[in-house]
């Protein structure tokens, strides 16, 4: 049961009658899970590069980044996707309120993580969408996993779900620019900039094959001299 607190620290134009009051306090619990959920895997992840860099001698996540969505964002994409805003069933039908993006140097390191995170015995992968195989017909590439994670209230365990976004340095370099341009509403040339953004993907995927090829040919020739 949430506490309903007292009206007194809510601005004057909320609502501030019971119903409301612990419909706040019950979003801002739901926050506070998706915060602890991201914390738990974050130091997952921070612990799975610092053993995968002590057995290869170097890192496997290049870098790391983290969202919860904004509550206008949350009712956008709920108004979008014709859902109820209802907090009850939010945590079911929308997987991405907390995301962490994984970025890492080399297409084989994405197989890699999302290995050593399948092994956690704790998590439990309940989606995966495979865009890098798969990608959409904007050229988006990206792996997608859809966590559970347990996180420990006073209540007792509850499991949080988490969208974990891994891709390489390549592919977020295009995903950021394609974001930009979704963004932009009143941008002149939008269809050019999107066929011209579609051939590119393409030349960040050969990028990627290239350089973790490369990567593969020093490695190989590194264990030689071993
Ligand atoms: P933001 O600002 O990153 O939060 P689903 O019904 O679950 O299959 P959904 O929820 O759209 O469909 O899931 P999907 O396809 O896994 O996309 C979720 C997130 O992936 C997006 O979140 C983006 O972060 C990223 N993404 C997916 N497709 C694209 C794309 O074509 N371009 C770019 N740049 N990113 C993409 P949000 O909420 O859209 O955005």
């Amino acid at each position: 049961m949430v506490r309903v607190r007292s009206n007194a620290d809510l601005p004057a134009n909320l609502p501030n009658d019971p119903t409301s009051l612990q419909a706040i306090d019950q979003f801002r619990q739901l926050m506070l899970n998706y915060r602890s959920a991201i914390k738990v895997l974050k130091t997952k992840i921070d612990y799975l590069d610092q053993e995968y860099k002590i057995q290869n001698g170097h890192s496997l996540v290049d870098s790391l980044q983290s969202r919860i969505k904004s509550p206008e964002s949350i009712l956008e994409k709920t108004q979008r996707k014709h859902l109820d805003f209802n907090l009850n069933t939010l945590p079911q039908e929308m997987h991405d309120i907390a995301g962490i993006r994984i970025i890492v140097r080399f297409e084989d390191d994405v197989t890699t993580v999302e290995r050593r995170l399948a092994k956690q015995p704790d998590i439990r992968i309940l989606r995966r969408k495979d865009y890098i195989t798969h990608p959409k017909p904007n050229g988006y590439r990206s792996l997608h996993l859809i966590l559970a994670v347990p996180v420990y209230l006073a209540a007792g365990k509850t499991e949080v779900i988490v969208e974990i976004q891994i891709r390489t340095i390549a592919m977020n370099f295009w995903a950021s620019l394609e974001h930009e341009l979704n963004y932009k509403k009143r941008i002149s040339h939008q269809a050019e900039l999107r066929q011209e953004l579609r051939q590119k993907a393409d030349q960040v995927h050969q990028l990627d094959q290239d350089m973790n090829a490369i990567k593969n040919q020093i490695r190989a020739e590194d264990n030689t001299i071993i």
